[in-house]
């Protein structure tokens, strides 16, 4: 791990995008062998990120406009979201946010728009989720995470799982730039601190499970105990799992998200986003950094949002 925090926050943001961008090429695979994913790694191509980079992009910039203790501000974050989907409809979107991002842009409020999903019980699918590691640089400790988690991830998923499943990873992020409890000695206090911040009964249970499963020893299995879906319930639960097992070698932990198959952009975007926290950006395979699309603007992104 290392103790530069710039070096973490460029970690956490630029870790989240190369996980999205090396997860991407398989989404929806239930198999990755790793011959394919070890041709990704060695080729020269660029390597383009989704929607869970688009909007953890979009999250980040609204922090930093923010300032230092000004956490969000729901109406203007629920636009920004809207015009970058809008700008780039082709980024492989969720089926429903895509029309809760419409009816923002023709005015309807974010609140009544979400809530309206599947017949008002909202979206559960992990968008909240995956995009939520860059609250963890402005919250001072792991409740405001878990409270920042919420609300950024009720702009659209209103659905308690989906929101609650956003401050699991908020939290896992703030723990992981912390570096306390240590997730590599630590494991279950790790847990335990994310689920009390988290204080869903549910996610309590989904947290435990995690905890069971730090025995496996392959990503198939890995699947078959936590899920690979994209529901935030089928794949949180798998991120920190990835993280806990894989705590000091980003790469390692987006290589297991990945060939868990799934939803492989979205586990390994929310496993890097915790290993490079941890880690920070210079424990990032560098010659991939390079053919990241983006990689300055998030570089530069975590620069300013550590000034803070
Ligand atoms: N959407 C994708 N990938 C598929 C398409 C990509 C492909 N390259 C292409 O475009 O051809 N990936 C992205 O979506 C996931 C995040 O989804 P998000 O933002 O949560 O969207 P949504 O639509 O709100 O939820 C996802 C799906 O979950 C099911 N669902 C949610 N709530 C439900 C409920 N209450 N009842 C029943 N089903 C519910 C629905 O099927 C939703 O569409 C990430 O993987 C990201 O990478
Ligand atoms: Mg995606
Ligand atoms: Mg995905
Ligand atoms: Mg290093």
């Amino acid at each position: 791990s290392t103790h530069d925090p710039a070096d973490r926050a460029r970690g956490l943001l630029l870790g989240a995008a190369l996980g999205d961008a090396l997860g991407a090429p398989f989404e929806g695979r239930s198999r990755v062998p790793e011959d394919l994913l070890d041709e990704l790694e060695a080729g020269t191509g660029e390597l383009p990120y989704t929607d869970d980079t688009v909007l953890t992009l979009v999250l980040a910039e609204h922090l930093l406009d923010r300032g230092a203790g000004n956490g969000l501000h729901e109406d203007t974050l629920a636009e920004n979201f809207a015009l970058a989907w809008r700008a780039e409809p082709g980024r492989g979107w969720g089926g429903a946010v895509r029309d809760v991002f419409g009816e923002i842009l023709a005015g309807v409020h974010w609140q009544r728009a979400a809530g309206r999903l599947f017949g008002g019980s909202g979206s559960f699918g992990n968008g909240g989720a995956m995009r939520v590691a860059p609250v963890a640089l402005v919250a001072s400790d792991v409740g405001e995470a878990a409270e920042l988690g919420r609300r950024s991830g009720r702009i659209t998923h209103t659905h308690p799982d989906g929101f609650h499943g956003a401050a699991v990873q908020a939290c896992a992020a703030w723990l992981a730039l912390s570096g306390s409890p240590d997730p590599t000695t630590e494991r279950r206090r790790f847990l335990d601190v994310v689920a009390g911040a988290c204080g869903d009964p549910r996610w309590f249970s989904l947290l435990e499970q995690v905890d069971s499963a730090t025995g496996v020893s392959t990503p198939e299995r890995a699947a078959e105990l936590l899920g690979n879906d994209v529901s935030a319930v089928g794949s949180v639960p798998l991120a920190l799992l990835t993280f806990l097992l894989h705590p000091d070698s980003p790469r390692e932990a987006v290589r297991f998200a990945i060939r868990a198959g799934g939803d492989t952009d979205t586990v390994a975007s929310m496993a890097g986003a915790l290993a490079g926290a941890r880690c920070g950006a210079t424990a990032l395979p560098e010659r991939q950094l390079r053919r990241l699309e983006g990689c300055s603007r998030l570089y530069e992104l975590g620069t300013e949002l550590a000034r803070r």
